[in-house]
């Protein structure tokens, strides 16, 4: 069967299941339960978890199953490696400058190149504009609606709600960005207008009132009030990607030896820009995304250190492998790019044992396909790593049901292993790796949001702590980015204006190879190029979200999704909520773990959009 075949049968086997399982997500055999989610929304690409539940709704298995399959490495065979960026970031229209960085840095390691100061810094600021704004999405409209019940905000007493911002924010150490009692009722008035005509669009798919929603309806209108405000942020965030990117998503001012965009540089109004919109963006960082993060967090506190919810006994519910790894990232000075000092420190962190962290040893690092729908039989390394699809199927049971095959292939990402192991990939790993290596900056804005919650370390070994470290490192970068736009600004302004290094490219593209790795806001990301006679002959990427939501290996070793399940109780089985929010807080990209591609252009889907829709 061609690759194309392949492609085309999953999708449409997996809408069929999609749809089938949107009737029914809940089996039972055996005193065990069978629950499916699929696909998870507010995410990036399709996820399906299906989850075993026993007699206590406690989850005693989880697989987790990318239902569409990837394939830029192999269009990328045969390219001018100088091009290879631009093709490599169409991986994802998220993360999407962070794979063209690590695609063109992979294509430098080759040829030895080391960039110049204003290509560093801008690299640096192109790449923390996208984490401040991909974390407070994430946060706000992709996560947020797991803890902030909707409609209980519409009970909400204003004037109560307005102290209570301000609570939070002394909480957080921040000034607060709404304190008003009139806005808080404006979105009361705006929401219930929405919800009496019975149309709460954005608002319209949640388990609203779920037991599980722990907030008071103050706590849930701040969070409403600021998820709506952050659509209005994230705009602006946005665009500070644009102004030495060219453009966003997908900037195009980054080439192989440096970066394009010296007018930029040399413009002390376009850098200006720049920190303004930081300066804005923070406000709202600072007096919102932390507080709200901070409240969040304590009313979910019994869970982040509930021990019988955990897979190893250590953290609290969806603590999972307690394995992290960060390749490190943001180099602060021009020594190399494998030598520079980062922001964030590479290494590793195993089980939970946060008295040692170990090195990163790139040759360690190997992709099992073993329950993967590709073909392969044992471990390879990047640099031999191969894609060819090996679909398998989903098996139809007896109710008339399709379930993953779990005992073979069950997803289209792969599993990667770091000497054999799984581990956790993201802003959790960066900071407790930072921690443990005793960086002082992480030490500082780790330790303040312990001392400021009141809370222990082992807290973030959980749901809640995955989404408190993402809030921790939106503040420390952004308040690193204030340091690197002022850097960058007094070296243009004392008349180094050096964008690009100058390299030969024929000398070296006979035959080399390299690798980019460092960080991408949901974790590791690392691409591996082979080039001969001036062609790439093999590119591996091995993403984030390949390590977190991998499937098992050879050695049945869950991946960090399925781990983090494990334990977790299912109050309500019809309304997976717990699941979800364990997931999401992950910040899931499948887009990226995988990619839809058909290379001779064939028809995958059709959608039909309504024009007389109008909600
Ligand atoms: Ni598609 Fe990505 C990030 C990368 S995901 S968003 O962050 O690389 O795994
Ligand atoms: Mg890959």
């Amino acid at each position: 069967m061609s690759e194309n075949n392949t492609t085309q049968q999953v999708t449409e086997e997996t809408v069929q299941a999609t749809e089938q399982e949107s009737k029914k997500t809940v089996s039972a055999s055996g005193g065990k339960k069978h629950i499916i989610v699929d696909p998870i929304t507010r995410i990036e690409g399709h996820l399906r978890i299906e989850a075993i539940i026993d007699e206590n709704n406690k989850i005693v298995d989880a697989y987790s199953s990318s239902t569409m399959f990837r394939g830029i490495e192999t269009i990328l065979k045969g390219r001018d490696p100088r091009d290879a960026g631009l093709l490599a970031m169409r991986i994802c229209g998220v993360c999407t400058g962070t794979h063209y960085q690590r695609s063109i840095e992979a294509v430098e390691d080759a040829f030895k190149i080391t960039i110049p100061k204003n290509a560093r810094i801008v690299r640096n600021l192109i790449q923390g504009a996208l984490y401040v704004h991909d974390h407070l999405v994430h946060f706000y409209h992709l996560h947020a609606l797991d803890f902030v019940d909707v409609l209980s905000a519409l009970k909400a007493d204003p004037e109560k709600t307005a102290q209570e911002a301000v609570k939070w924010a002394k909480v957080a150490g921040h000034k607060p960005y709404t304190s008003a009692a009139a806005d808080f009722q404006a979105v009361i008035d705006r929401i219930t207008k929405f919800a009496k005509q019975g149309r709460l669009g954005i608002f319209g798919n949640g388990y609203w009132g779920n037991k599980h929603y722990k907030l008071t309806p103050e706590q849930n209108l701040i969070g409403v009030t600021h998820y709506l405000k952050a659509l209005d942020i994230q705009r602006d965030l946005a665009k500070m990607q644009a102004i030495f990117g060219g453009k966003n998503p997908h900037p195009q001012s980054i080439v192989v030896g440096g970066v394009t965009c010296v007018q930029d540089i040399k413009n002390p109004a376009r850098i200006a820009l720049f920190k303004e919109l930081l300066k804005e963006g923070m406000a709202f960082v600072k007096g919102a995304y932390l507080p709200d993060v901070y409240m969040a967090g304590t009313a979910y506190a019994d869970e982040a250190t509930d021990k019988d919810a955990t897979y190893k006994g250590v953290g609290g519910t969806g603590g999972g492998l307690l394995s992290y790894m960060s390749y490190g990232d943001f180099r602060l000075d021009d020594t190399g790019f494998y030598n520079a000092k980062t922001l964030f420190p590479s290494g590793l962190v195993l089980e939970g044992d946060i008295s040692k962290a170990f090195d990163v040893d790139p040759e360690k690092i190997t992709e099992d396909v073993t329950h993967a729908w590709y073909q392969g039989d044992k471990p390879l390394h990047p640099y031999e790593g191969q894609t060819i699809p090996e679909y398998t199927g989903l098996e139809k049971k007896s109710d008339g049901y399709a379930y993953l095959k779990t005992d073979e292939k069950y997803s289209w990402i792969k599993s990667p292993r770091y000497d054999g192991k799984p581990v956790e990939v993201g802003p959790l790993a960066r900071m407790v790796v930072g921690y443990v290596r005793g960086d002082e900056r992480i030490k500082k804005y780790v330790g303040n949001f312990l001392k400021r919650s009141g809370l222990p370390i082992t807290v973030l070994f959980s749901t809640v702590g995955r989404t408190a470290a993402r809030a921790i490192e939106t503040e420390l970068m952004g308040d690193a980015m204030m340091e690197w736009v002022d850097e960058l600004a007094k070296n243009a302004a004392g008349g180094d204006l050096s964008t690009w290094t100058e390299f030969d490219f024929d000398a070296v593209a006979a035959d080399t190879k390299g690798m980019g790795l460092a960080e991408a806001p949901r974790g590791s990301l690392g691409h591996w190029v082979k080039i001969k006679d001036g062609k790439i002959i093999n590119y591996q990427a091995v993403v984030p979200s390949t390590w977190n939501a991998g499937p098992r290996d050879a050695k049945g070793q869950l991946g960090a999704y399925e781990a983090s399940l494990i334990g977790t109780k299912v109050a309500n089985p019809e309304e997976p909520l717990e699941i979800i929010r364990t997931i999401h807080s992950f910040d899931p990209c499948i887009a990226c773990a995988v990619h839809v591609l058909d290379t001779k252009g064939k028809e995958l889907a059709v959608y039909k959009v309504d024009p007389n829709c109008t909600f």
